[in-house]
């Protein structure tokens, strides 16, 4: 019997479209389940969307229809995405799929009988935007701790998950089993920010909205998001339900991967439930970096999306999904610049395999009509590229089974560069002009073709439409494309035919291309968007006017961070040291959801710096900075470092 390895995407909100940081995580899940398929094993891999909530409710009703019809329209885009893309999930799950709901019923009741959920109250005051609900000392001067706004009273009868009762299970559970979260610096943000400090019970039902898997035994509540949107991981192989039959051969999970802010739920509240459950824990949890543009975590709700279909349609599916897996250190975050893209696929791609295919390919034609004859001369010159050659699959393997794409395809492209010096170093074009050097020749392109081939190979999972287009190239059949023929060097026909085909990476212009992705970002004007209008009563979008006194009364200064960490137990505040030019102080703001404190030190920007002094979660604040509403999330303001401390801001 094969081995099974099961691998799961997190369930993606359909909210807005998907955009490229949600092809990182699927594009690199896609070449694990490919690179384990090659290598054996049983592998079912799953994602899917998480389209309940609160969110969803109010984005059907601002667009005038139901929810389920919100959720089903958004669904047709992302299909086609991971289509377009060449995802070759096993299972793709909705958690609006009659077996999930049912199947979620079930497990919250169990927990239920079990003692494991209660009835409790939440009580406060609640943020629509955020969809938080606050106490009154967490209030910000009667407003959201987050994001400023003003929020409703509420009190909300609500069930809660006994979470609380498993921190020191969790805390076990990471001594005997370091694999089990990883990359090891999440193990310690975890253990600080909240193990150590003691978790709390978990809020898992609501009846402010109805959007969500009613709850059996209490009409009116519906269970709230995690419980709903992490039991996808069993439900969708068959447990609790009987659509599918997979749970016993698949769970639990070798791998759930996703980027590092929802490490939390994954590698906290999802262990505690399973144990609450009885069931097994998924072997290991993987929390990603982040792919940055401009610096920010690109985000649905940032505006600086950038479309992976449009990717695709430009470039070509492979050469996106090249760049996803090889560009950032894995685990770490890295930048998305289009720059990036085009220059990694003119240097990779274009200049060193595609030129390698062509040239190659078309030395074959060119001196022997397509088929190499079977007497070849061997030449101490062929030794390093046959024995890197040979050696190659191992180190891919290696890297591959720490997840580590980058450093497999690294190793790949360094062999493939090792082949184009091999080219230089033989020079093909001077033997060929001698007919006694044939043989010696006939050797030289043999090494090339089945340098390419052992490549070929092992780039299948990584970019699966362009490995077989070099395998028609270099004319290697069926039996010299599975991974084990990656291992020996040696292994297609001495009398293979190769044909030469299309470019496989055509060079991009990178000045006109940026150019070309410039004019498409570039707003479009109107045609009597250059109107003025006659008399504007004040500016759109401007709730009222002011004066230049009531300005004034406002201090703002340009301050520079120092210091900054998390608010223990809170997933939104961040404490900031800054340094205003007199001696310093400390301010509280909500946004570490978009920004890591590595993401600030030394940063400069403008603090308020007259705001009267609060307190946010028990921690003091003095002052607050500015930042730009964009969408849901926020965006600070930060100024040039030349500027000092304490500048005056006007
Ligand atoms: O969190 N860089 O869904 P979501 C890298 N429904 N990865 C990114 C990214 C970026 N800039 N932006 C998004 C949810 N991702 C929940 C999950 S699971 C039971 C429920 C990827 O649509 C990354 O994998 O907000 C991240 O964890 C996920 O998309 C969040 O997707």
């Amino acid at each position: 019997m094969k081995p099974t390895y099961y691998i799961t995407t997190p369930i993606y909100y359909p909210s807005d479209k998907l955009h490229i940081g949600h092809s990182y995580t699927t594009v690199v899940c896609d070449a694990m389940a490919r690179y384990k398929r090659m290598r054996g094993f049983d592998v079912f891999y799953l994602t899917g969307t998480d389209e309940h909530g609160q969110k969803i409710e109010a984005k059907a009703k601002e667009s005038g229809v139901t929810p389920q019809a919100y959720v089903d329209n958004i669904l047709i885009s992302i299909k086609e995405l991971w289509k377009t893309m060449d995802i070759s999930y096993d299972r793709f799950i909705r958690t609006t799929d009659d077996y999930h709901v049912a199947s979620v019923q079930k497990i919250f009741k169990t927990l239920y009988d079990k003692g494991e959920i209660y009835k409790g109250a939440y009580k406060g005051h609640y943020c629509k935007p955020c969809e938080s609900f606050w106490t009154e000392s967490q209030l910000n001067a009667g407003n959201c701790p987050d994001c400023g706004r003003p929020v409703e009273n509420a009190e909300e009868e609500a069930y809660f998950f006994k979470l609380s009762n498993y921190t020191q299970r969790i805390l076990d559970l990471y001594e005997q089993n370091p694999d089990f979260l990883q990359p090891q610096s999440r193990v310690n943000e975890m253990v600080n920010n909240f193990l150590k400090p003691g978790l709390d019970d978990l809020c898992v039902s609501r009846t402010s909205f109805t959007w969500g898997v009613p709850v059996t035994f209490d009409p009116g509540h519906v269970v709230y998001v995690w419980v709903d949107a992490l039991s996808n991981y069993i439900t969708a192989l068959g447990y609790e339900n009987d659509r599918h039959n997979e749970f016993n051969r698949y769970w639990p999970a070798d791998l759930h991967m996703m980027a590092k802010e929802i490490i939390r739920f994954h590698a906290i509240i999802w262990p505690a439930l399973l144990m609450a459950l009885e069931l097994p824990l998924p072997k290991q949890v993987y929390g990603h970096g982040w792919l940055l543009f401009d610096g920010d975590k690109m985000s649905k709700s940032k505006g600086n999306v950038v479309d992976p279909m449009i990717l695709c349609q430009r470039y070509g599916v492979d050469a996106v999904r090249y760049f996803l897996l090889r560009e950032v250190p894995f685990g770490q975050d890295g930048s998305f610049t289009n720059e990036a893209l085009i220059q990694r696929i003119n240097a990779d791609l274009a200049n060193d395999l595609g030129n390698l295919v062509s040239r190659t390919v078309t030395m074959v034609e060119k001196y022997f009509g397509g088929t190499l004859p079977s007497g070849r001369i061997a030449d101490a010159l062929d030794n390093e590229l046959i024995e890197m050659g040979a050696g190659l699959a191992a180190k891919v393997e290696t890297s591959l089974d720490q997840l580590q794409t980058p450093t497999a395809l690294s190793e790949i492209f360094k062999f493939v560069s090792r082949a184009n010096k091999y080219i230089d170093e033989t020079a093909p074009w001077v033997l060929g002009k001698d007919e006694a050097q044939k043989p010696r020749l006939a050797a030289v392109l043999y090494n090339l073709l089945e340098s390419i081939r052992l490549a070929g190979v092992l780039l299948t999972p990584f970019m699966p439409q362009t490995a077989p287009k070099i395998f028609e190239q270099i004319g290697a059949g069926k039996d010299v494309q599975d991974w084990e023929s990656a291992g020996k060097f040696g292994l297609l026909p001495a009398n293979a035919t190769v044909k030469r085909g299309e470019v496989l990476f055509p060079r991009i212009d990178l000045e006109k291309e940026m150019e070309a992705l410039g004019e498409m970002n570039a707003p479009k004007k109107e045609a009597n968007e250059l109107k003025k209008p006659e008399e504007p009563a004040k500016p759109e979008g401007v709730a009222s006017m002011i004066d230049i006194a009531d300005f004034g009364k406002v201090e703002l200064k340009v301050a520079k961070i120092t210091e900054c960490e998390r608010v223990s137990k809170s997933d939104k505040l961040l404490k900031l040291q800054l340094d205003d030019g007199q001696g310093g102080r400390q301010v509280v703001s909500g946004i570490a959801q978009w920004y890591t404190p590595e993401d600030l030190i030394d940063k400069k920007l403008i603090l308020v710096a007259n705001l009267k002094p609060a307190k946010l979660r028990g921690v003091e604040s003095q002052g607050m900075l500015l930042a730009a509403d964009v969408g849901d999330s926020a965006r600070v303001i930060f100024a040039d470092d030349d500027i000092p401390c304490g500048a005056k801001v006007r």
